[in-house]
């Protein structure tokens, strides 16, 4: 079990449409595969989605930190040491995808020496998810046919609106037509990563208080302390903090401070070791969680379902599961599939997808 190497594989896959929110687009999965290999020849994999207008990592400065600087500090240690290697990463400060990614790696390989699946290692609650689609920004009759088309090709009946555009009556606009067209046959909540003010995150949400929305996440930024937590006392479901949280000290920091009522917990920013530690003080404060996207590929997208199902309280609510559908192809031998609108645990052993080894050799590229 000991770890003889660790790599960072940068590739670029398309997307068929490019996905547009208030910080940022995507155009391509620029991700990094990570693979980790045991003495025994064990090979776990997993993949950071970098998110440069949120963390600051880039393909580059992930292969980076993995080559230079995380890598040289866990090579040696066991699979059965994750704790070695917790601590070795933490003593860099952010990061977190490239952090996450050898995480889930670790517990790849794990699983997969041991004959087990690594949902059922972590918890083994259940073996799927319902799945949550998220919606770009787009005309309001563009999303209403893209939701169209998930309900009707998957099944898909959860969906989470990118909000934040100025003025504020064109996303007020959007899930408006949602609502008018599938009526209550939809869940809608809405996430805005921090692109409204305070007083323009409260005059969406009256203007859209006969719409039923579940979720409001990141309206504005959290840095606008007093704002935000006057918006949170008037709003009247969970307000899930992502971005502004990527730490278990941020998110008690946020809760208690009144500037959250809610988690998003991202596998591809938190792992799994984290997300578990980051679960039990979900459970301990007594707010509400929901699994969270950070526009992953198929790799990431089996990473969020293999952790969600594995507890009760994250596999309460729809998981963001499904963006993968937008990129024009991925890496896996045999490809994730959405139907009824569920997406079903990999049976193991580890997380229970291989990589393509064909498709990594096209798709890679030097960065
Ligand atoms: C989300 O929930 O915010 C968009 C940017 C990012 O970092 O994650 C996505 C989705
Ligand atoms: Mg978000």
């Amino acid at each position: 079990m000991k770890i003889a190497a660790i790599e960072a594989i940068p590739y670029s896959i398309p997307y068929t449409h490019p996905l547009r929110f208030a910080s940022g687009e995507v155009t391509h999965a620029n991700n990094v595969v990570i693979k980790v290999t045991t003495q025994d020849g064990v090979v776990g994999v997993a993949e950071a989605p970098p998110r440069p207008y949120t963390y600051g990592e880039t393909q580059a400065s992930i292969v980076a930190v993995v080559r230079d600087l995380f890598a040289p500090a866990i090579v040696g240690t066991t699979l059965l040491q994750r704790e070695q290697a917790q601590q070795a990463m933490a003593r860099t400060i952010g990061n977190p995808t490239a952090k996450a990614a050898i995480d889930m790696a670790m517990w790849d390989a794990l699983g997969r020496t041991l004959g087990q699946s690594v949902s059922s290692l972590l918890g083994g609650f259940t073996d799927r998810m319902r799945v949550s689609h998220m919606l770009g920004f787009e005309s309001p009759e563009r999303m209403v046919a893209e939701a169209e088309r998930m309900k009707d090709t998957y099944g898909i009946s959860t969906f989470k609106v990118k909000v934040g555009r100025r003025p504020v009556d064109l996303d007020v606009a959007v899930c408006r037509a949602l609502r008018t067209h599938f009526g209550d046959t939809i869940e809608l909540y809405i996430d805005g990563n921090r692109g409204w003010t305070a007083a323009e995150s409260a005059q969406a949400l009256t203007a859209m208080a006969d719409l039923g929305l579940t979720l409001a996440e990141e309206l504005n930024p959290a840095d606008d302390v007093l704002g935000r937590r006057w918006l949170v006392e008037r709003t009247p479901m969970p307000f899930v903090a992502d971005e502004s949280v990527p730490t278990p000290a941020d998110i008690t920091r946020e809760i208690l401070a009144g500037s959250a009522t809610a988690v998003s917990i991202k596998t591809a920013r938190t792992g799994f070791t984290t997300s578990h530690r980051i679960l039990g003080l979900v459970e301990g404060l007594g707010i509400d969680v929901v699994m969270g996207n950070q526009i992953d590929g198929q790799i990431g997208t089996n990473a969020t379902v293999t952790f969600g199902a594995a507890f009760e309280r994250t596999s309460r609510r729809a998981g963001e599961l499904s963006n993968f559908l937008d990129i024009s192809d991925d890496l896996l031998t045999e490809p994730l599939r959405i139907t009824n609108g569920e997406l079903i645990v990999r049976e193991g052993p580890g997380v229970g997808v291989d990589l393509d080894d064909d498709k990594l050799a096209h798709y890679r590229i030097d960065v």
